[in-house]
């Protein structure tokens, strides 16, 4: 299987740390997972945590609607400029993996029109478990599942199970009402993934989102300190 290893026909923006007039790009986080499984409340949750201490930007991808983009207005968790939103018609997993060109458009648009920018927050369309992202358009992807699509799902695996960068299993809270098992699904995350890292969350509770930015955080650090500007 091609894993996109090569990105130079994508331009040399999205492949280097680096915008034409040499300063950083943001950081590009993508966030994938089932339909309904809480991408866009964790996106929001993100922004209300990071906002006030970095300067960030989200991007969504939508089948046919701009529900997503919508949402994240209404809630007003940034300013309206900061918000982007590409409609990617029947397979918004190919908007994210395959062509990828209207999502690159929309990110680079965003560090022209609002930047610098520290983050950027790239949404997928719900999809299935195989649905990840280019790696010519995130630097890192957190794929979202939740307990009650099942806690079987981290045994299965599928791409965005194995191979995210981070793994978030969301609605900790319904976990009683729908019987999954958290301790299971913990140890069959890990089996998967390895050392790669996994965390719980309840949108629902006072931590929130609090274990995903800890990670944003610290994924942005590394970023800023390995990526030293040129310009
Ligand atoms: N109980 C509970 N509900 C949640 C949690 N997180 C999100 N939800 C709800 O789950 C529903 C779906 O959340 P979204 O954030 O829209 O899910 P999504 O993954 O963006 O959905 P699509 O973009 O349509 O694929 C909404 O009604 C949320 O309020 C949580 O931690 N606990
Ligand atoms: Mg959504």
């Amino acid at each position: 299987m091609h894993l996109d290893h090569d990105h130079t026909h994508h331009g040399a923006v999205s492949a280097d740390a680096h915008r034409p007039d040499g300063t950083r790009r943001a950081l590009r986080v993508g966030l994938g997972g089932p339909v309904g499984s809480g991408k866009t409340a964790t996106v929001a949750a993100l922004c209300r945590d990071l906002r006030d201490t970095l300067s960030l930007a989200v991007v969504t991808n939508d089948i046919y609607t701009r529900e997503d983009a919508e949402f994240l207005l209404r809630e007003a968790v940034l300013p309206p400029e900061r918000i982007q939103a590409v409609e990617t018609g029947a397979c918004p997993h190919t908007a994210i993996r395959d062509d990828i060109s209207a999502n690159l458009e929309a990110v680079e648009e965003l560090e022209d029109t609002v930047g610098p920018l520290d983050l950027i927050l790239v949404e997928s369309g719900g999809d299935n478990l195989t649905a990840t992202f280019s790696k010519g358009l995130v630097d890192a992807q957190i794929f979202v599942i939740d307990v009650a699509g099942g806690d079987d799902i981290p045994r299965k695996g599928g791409p965005g199970v194995t191979t995210a960068d981070l793994l978030v299993v969301n609605k900790t809270d319904l976990a009683p009402y729908v019987g999954s098992d958290l301790g299971r699904m913990a140890r069959d995350a890990a089996e998967q993934r390895g050392d790669l890292p996994v965390v719980f969350t309840s949108l629902r509770s006072a931590e929130g989102v609090g274990p995903v930015a800890d990670w944003v955080r610290e994924r942005l650090a590394a970023w800023t300190t390995v990526q030293v500007p040129t310009g």
